[in-house]
């Protein structure tokens, strides 16, 4: 009894790994409570909300005196996905992600070398003329990652 069956054993298609693709990666803790604390900074009257005049006033007291109206207007239009006029903690997080990543993608670009070392001077003075307004405390935080 001979059996020459050949050993095709197809590795079956294992189940997709479940529940492992979450659409954004995980916010590092330490960004997540900054932009909290930030939000609890901005609602200044505490009903858990950002409306336009606590945004600028707001952030000319966090060192965004120098951004515009006309910027802030579109950081509400952008952030505020609900449409509801102002801002609750989910969109203002949200946004401050997707902002914090975008930084860090061009951090990266002025990086090229990786090595982490651009003066906070130079980072704030590279994303100006990108068009882009930073803080120190911003420039400082993408330095250290
Ligand atoms: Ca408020
Ligand atoms: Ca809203």
């Amino acid at each position: 009894m001979s059996s020459d069956q050949p050993t095709w054993n197809r590795p079956k298609p294992g189940p997709k790994a479940m529940g492992a693709s979450t659409t954004s990666p995980p916010l590092d803790p330490a960004v997540q409570a900054w932009f909290e604390d930030l939000f609890t900074q901005l609602d200044s009257n505490r009903d858990g909300r950002i409306d336009p005049n606590e945004l600028a006033e707001g952030l000319h007291s966090l060192g965004y005196g120098h951004v515009s109206k006309k910027e802030m207007e579109e950081f509400l239009i952008k952030s505020d996905t609900s449409q509801s006029g102002d801002l609750d903690k989910g969109e203002f997080v949200r946004y401050m992600t997707n902002h914090e990543r975008h930084l860090r993608l061009q951090f990266a670009k002025l990086d090229e070398n990786q090595d982490g070392k651009l003066c906070i001077q130079e980072i704030i003075g590279a994303f100006k003329k990108m068009g882009i307004v930073i803080t120190e405390d911003e420039a400082k935080m993408l330095r250290k990652r």
